[in-house]
Parts: structure tokens; sequence; C-alpha cells
């Protein structure tokens, strides 16, 4: 249940047994899924606790970002209480408990539209990082849990390759596979998700997946996906850094704050890397014609106080002060 006792999961997700799940994915086909696991009051609560796709400038929100043609919202967990109710929710953490012989923390967590321009090869999540950059693989044990926010069919269907966490570390010299290998040797067992929204799939970190590759550009799937992954001294550090709004830890167990990674290091900035030059032309255009208006607005004001005497300004001042109250 959430503050707002809006049940979140299904009760065939609710009901599975944590042992189960966490062996599939550890010792059998290395995944898992639970056709809309999130209720529907749970997913529209979710959809509407997000921000509006509009880039924010000079304004103390957290918003979307654009990495070329696909959106992102990083920051769920300091935006968005339905995203940190199912992050932090106990069913995904029995999960985690059972799956982890040694602690686990969340080492990244996002939302993001997927564009036909914007395509992943076939890779794997056990990845470290150098700051932004890929670094390499590690050997440490995680979960990936991916919930589809819109309905999936052909176009673009996540998928994956069951029992490729246990041949994976073959290519780890590289950071992705090549598409005619995967195609002439696993071709036939490729599983793609075709499955409505509310939809969960959770993944060894170490398996074979990719978004399935599109040629449609009215079309987006929206996706929640976070990650979970051992601790360790080795690779201390690694993990995003994690924004959370403080009065969403209403639970305040050293397990949830040890799984959100309360006072551990974490090295890699937010994922994606953004700036004004990652934009699209449309979008820096739609971003002028949002912050035009305003940028005019404050230019006349400072222009009129330069021109104005500053005892007129004063008076001005004054009896606004006089009207307004404050
Ligand atoms: O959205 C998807 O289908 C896959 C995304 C993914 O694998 C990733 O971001 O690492
Ligand atoms: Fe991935």
């Amino acid at each position: 249940m959430t503050t707002n006792s809006t049940q979140l999961f299904s009760a065939d997700f609710s009901q599975a047994d944590a042992q189960s799940i966490a062996d599939e994915i550890k010792n059998e086909t290395g995944y898992q899924i639970f056709e809309q696991a999130l209720t529907p009051e749970a997913l529209n609560g979710l959809l509407e606790s997000l921000p509006s796709e509009q880039v924010l400038v000079n304004d103390n929100r957290i918003g979307y970002v654009k990495a070329y043609s696909s959106n992102y919202f990083s920051h769920t967990l300091a935006v968005s209480r339905n995203c940190f109710d199912i992050v932090t929710s106990e069913n995904i953490r029995a999960i985690c408990r059972k799956y982890f012989d040694k602690p686990f923390r969340i080492s990244n967590q996002r939302i993001y539209e997927t564009h036909t321009a914007s395509h992943l090869p076939w890779h794997t999540d056990n990845n470290l990082q150098d700051g932004n950059a890929y670094k390499g693989k590690h050997d440490l044990p995680g979960l990936m849990f991916l919930f589809y926010l819109s309905d999936v069919g052909d176009t673009n269907p996540f998928q994956l390759i069951p029992f490729s966490q246990t041949w994976s570390h073959q290519n780890n010299a590289e950071r992705f596979f090549k598409e005619s290998y995967i195609e002439e040797h696993y071709g036939e067992e490729v599983v793609s998700v075709r499955a409505p929204k509310g939809t969960l799939i959770i993944c060894n970190s170490k398996m074979i997946h990719r978004a399935k590759p599109f040629n449609n550009h009215a079309f987006k799937r929206l996706t929640l996906l976070f990650q979970v992954d051992e601790v360790s001294d080795e690779y201390a550090g690694h993990g995003e850094n994690i924004l959370i709004n403080t009065s969403f830890v209403t639970n305040r167990d050293p397990e949830v704050l040890d799984y959100l990674g309360f006072g551990m290091r974490a090295n890699y900035p937010a994922f994606p890397e953004t700036s004004v030059a990652t934009m699209m032309p449309r979008d820096m255009l739609a971003l002028q014609k949002q912050i035009l208006p305003k940028a005019i607005k404050g230019l006349t004001i400072a222009l009129t106080k330069r021109i104005l005497p500053g005892s007129l300004v004063n008076t001005i001042r004054k009896n606004r002060f006089k009207v307004s109250g404050n």
C-alpha cells in the first residue's frame, strides 16, 4: 500500500513467491515477466505524477531532459511519490533480498521515451563507468526492473535472449554484441515482450537484451527502468547520483535507506549527460518560443529600472507595497 492506500500491484504479482522469482532469474532462464503487474490505479497515478515534457530553464523544479531524439526523466525519486513507492515497495525488495547474498542497492533509475532514431544494440547491464564514460563490465550480481508505461505490440518490444546470462561474459571485452552474431546464433531464441502497459520485466543484469529497433517516427514507448546491484568494496562508488525527495522516505527502515544508497558513494552522474547541444532543432525552437515572452518581460523590467531615476523606482515600489501589503 502507498501513503494514498492505492494498491500498487496486481494479485498475480503480489502473491508471486519472491524465492521462486529470484531462483528463476539467478539459476534458470534469467528473467520473469508479470503482465499488468501495476494496477490501473497505480499506473494512472504514476503517469499523473510525471512532470510536463517542457524543458526547464533557470527553474528550481526537476523535469525532463532531451538527449537527441529521446526524452528522459532522470530523477523519478525526487519528483514522483508513485515511482518512489513502486521502487521501494516490499514486493520488489523481497525479490532482491532472495536474489542477493550480500548487501544491494539501486544503482540507477529513470523514465524514458524510446524513439526510432535512438537505437541501443544488444547488450548487458553489468556496466562500469568512469564518470559518464563506459569503462567495462563487472561480475557483480544485478537485477534490472523494467515497467512498460505504454502498451507494446510488434513495435519496439523489449527483447531478451533466455539463459544468455550464462555466456554473455564471453564478449566482456566489448560493450555491445554484433547484430549479425546474435541473429545467426540466437535469432530463433529471442523473446520479444509484447504486453500491455503496467507489465513488469525482471532480468538478470548479465542477460543480453535490447529494445527492438523500429521505424515509426510517431511511436513512443514510455518506460520506467531501475537497476539494483550488489554492493562491493571492489567497485565502491558504482552507481548513479540519485536525488530523493526526503518527504517520500516515510519508511526509514535501515534496509530501505541502504537500498536507496544513503551515505554511500555514487560516482556516476545521472544518465544521460545533456545540454542545449543535445537538443534537436525542433526542441530548440520550441524552447525559444517558451522562453521568449519571459525573456522580453525580464528585459523590460531590467531596462525600466535602468532608465527611470532611482527616486521614481522607489516611489513605485512604495506604492506597490501600500496596495499589495507585502
Ligand atoms: O527499453 C528497453 O527496451 C531497453 C533499455 C535498456 O536496455 C537500457 O536502457 O539499458
Ligand atoms: Fe539495458
